[in-house]
């Protein structure tokens, strides 16, 4: 199928914005959701809504098979070993919050090291800031290089033996820089350290295997790779999770509940308290299926094709400065840039008179924002239903927003 069959599939993007037809370049930020996730997110609430894991009955049983359907389907799509390792939870944010709170607060103590890189989204920064403040682990930071890439040189001298956690963005929300995950995890083991991997922006667009980059834990959500908001997961190893404590106590995910004592349910279920998120587990199961009949691989390709025909057309813009590797092949379809003098937001206004959604400003990496040393950039991202075209109404609006604001000034 290609980009414009693709786009197709997708009902939001046949919609005029500010009477120009909708080029979303925001994929980063959410991706939107194909007719197939979304009818069978309707056929859920209209055939079989029912709570799981609890009655006899006909509806509770569908939905029961369906949402441990999703389950496997997510073990698949990862390579893990089991579903005893895929945990439900509401996203990136939450995952990571989950490692640091239970594996962190059980394995960190005083002087520990908790590694992490310059270009982290605030959800893989703060979780470790605060677990640090709470057990006295010191947090440090893997240097970048000057495009923004990490080197593994870099990684061998900030990790030492007291790091405990190496946790790293597999793809930047930023840069859209891919990092050498397998590598940064084979250090980390040599040092006795786990290795967190957040995966937000890696699992909607490259093939994930979860068990090839040998990594501890690995976080992602389902919003941004076509499946509803409100559920992700967390991918954690077999011999962690099993000793490691829940965080949300309650409904669903006890064994006895006595009056002072209780246990709790058995892997993955101890980690998910409540009425869990059904229709997104569903959903994120159709999401799944979505991506697989495309192809990650293809996914992956036509991405870094269109990277490198928006960089190669955006480079030809005087003034616009592109943050980041110029290597397509190292980076992800996201693209984060200045143009002199005009303010991202200014930037994102035109574009967005011209139908072009793009993001501007620190996009949740305030530190990186200060290794690049500026306050907020613009960012357009993409994804499978995105196209040529659609890279050339951004740069046409491009020029545009320049031709604006020079005769502004
Ligand atoms: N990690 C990375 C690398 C991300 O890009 C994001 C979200 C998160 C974690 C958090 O994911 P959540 O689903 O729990 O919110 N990134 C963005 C973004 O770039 N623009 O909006 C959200």
């Amino acid at each position: 199928m290609n980009p414009y069959e693709i786009r197709k599939l997708f009902p939001i993007l046949d919609q005029e914005v500010n009477g120009q037809p909708l080029v979303y370049l925001d994929s980063a930020a959410t991706s939107q959701k194909p007719e197939s996730v979304i009818n069978v997110i309707a056929e859920y609430y209209r055939g079989y809504n029912s709570n799981v894991h609890r009655g006899v009955h006909t509806l509770g049983t569908k939905a029961t098979d369906a949402y441990e359907g999703s389950r496997e389907k997510v073990r698949k799509f990862i390579n893990a070993s089991s579903t005893e390792e895929i945990i439900f939870t509401r996203g990136t944010t939450t995952s990571l919050n989950t490692v640091a709170r239970s594996y962190g607060k059980a394995n960190l103590s005083e002087g520990d090291e908790i590694v992490i890189s310059y270009m982290e989204h605030h959800s893989n920064i703060i979780p470790w800031q605060q677990i640090a403040k709470e057990t006295g682990a010191v947090l440090k930071y893997i240097p970048l290089q000057p495009d923004g890439t990490i080197s593994l040189e870099d990684v061998k001298e900030t990790v030492t033996d007291s790091a405990k956690i190496v946790s790293v963005a597999h793809v930047s929300n930023v840069l859209g820089v891919i990092n050498p995950i397998k590598e940064i995890a084979a250090i980390a083991h040599q040092h006795g350290a786990v290795m967190v991997v957040d995966g937000a922006q890696s699992t909607p667009h490259i093939k994930v295997d979860v068990r090839d980059l040998d990594c501890d834990f690995f976080a992602f959500s389902g919003h941004k790779m076509a499946g509803p908001t409100g559920i992700g997961v967390l991918y954690g190893k077999k011999e962690h999770l099993e000793k490691m404590e829940p965080i949300e106590f309650g409904g669903e995910m006890i064994d006895f509940v006595g009056l002072y004592e209780s246990t709790w349910k058995e892997l993955p279920w101890k980690f998910e308290g409540g009425t869990p998120i059904i229709a997104g587990a569903i959903g994120l199961g159709a999401a799944i299926d979505f991506l697989e009949q495309i192809g990650l691989d293809e996914i992956e390709r036509h991405e870094h094709k269109l990277a490198a025909y928006a960089m190669e057309k955006m480079s030809g813009i005087e003034g616009l400065t592109i943050y980041g590797t110029k290597d397509p092949e190292r980076r992800a379809g996201v693209i984060t840039f200045n143009i002199d003098d005009v303010h991202p937001h200014d930037v994102a206004t035109v574009l967005d008179a011209e139908g072009v959604a793009v993001r501007a400003g620190h996009h949740c990496a305030q530190p990186l924002m200060k290794w690049l040393d500026v306050s907020a950039t613009a960012r357009a991202s993409f994804y499978l239903y995105n196209t040529e075209e659609d890279i050339d109404k951004l740069v046409s609006g491009l020029i545009k927003t320049k031709e604006y604001f020079s005769n502004v000034f």
